[in-house]
């Protein structure tokens, strides 16, 4: 069996931004620690490559191919404003299911590469996020210990893109994330009826709970255990 997880982060190396043309801003210098990780992963049924930058703008581009889930992964993305690059390749012949867990699964890890000692950053976040008649509440704590609570039933059909995606799966995918990443996640929907509307309303919640959470706030670690 050939299971192979590489993580690979930039050095600690802070980058120190000057303005030349203005001596006062040398005095201000701000220095910025790189808060980037890359991670591959290949096995037998899947290969995916991801990286992540906390302190980018949201960039994503996700290459999975399967459309409805690379829509999901650009809302991760877009209102967390932590770019994503992640590239997928699956035995989609299968199903969707090994893409789906492998990706989370790797996607976590590279945040928990990126997050690296969590110095600073806010850790925990509480939000609600609506699209139309769906709300999906979204609790998070950047713990180190890995706990999800899920609570989203999908009423209807399932999302029939090509290929479709089974929202059941949705499950696996947050699941391999929380582990993998090392979060306490808790996804409760509040009401819905429309799938599209509730996956994608607890993506934008998950985004948007890791844009406060990982935002630096302070210089100590936010423990009184001294680590998280
Ligand atoms: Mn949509």
């Amino acid at each position: 069996m050939t299971k192979h997880l590489n993580c690979y982060k930039p050095s600690q190396s802070s980058s120190i931004e000057t303005t030349a043309a203005d001596d006062d801003c040398l005095s201000q210098k701000e220095v910025h620690v790189t808060r980037k990780a890359s991670c591959s992963r290949t096995t037998k049924e899947t290969k995916v490559d991801s990286s992540v930058e906390l302190d980018g703008l949201g960039r994503v581009d996700a290459s999975t191919k399967v459309p409805f889930f690379d829509h999901m992964l650009e809302q991760l993305g877009r209102h967390s404003g932590i770019s994503l690059e992640i590239c997928a390749s699956g035995d989609l012949e299968v199903d969707t299911h090994h893409t789906i867990e492998d990706v989370g699964i790797v996607l976590g890890q590279t945040l928990k590469t990126a997050l690296a000692d969590k110095k600073g950053v806010r850790r925990f976040a509480s939000v609600t996020v609506p699209l139309d008649e769906a709300a999906v509440s979204v609790v998070l704590d950047l713990s180190g210990r890995p706990y999800l609570h899920y609570e989203i039933d999908y009423p209807g059909h399932p999302i029939f893109g090509s290929p479709p995606l089974d929202p059941q799966l949705l499950e696996e995918f947050w699941r391999a994330f929380t582990m993998n990443a090392a979060v306490t996640l808790h996804l409760v929907k509040l009401r819905g009826r429309n799938t599209h509307h509730i996956v994608e309303a607890t993506f934008k919640g998950v985004a948007q709970a890791l844009r406060n959470a990982v935002h630096i706030e302070s210089e100590v670690l936010p423990s009184t255990k001294g680590t998280l």
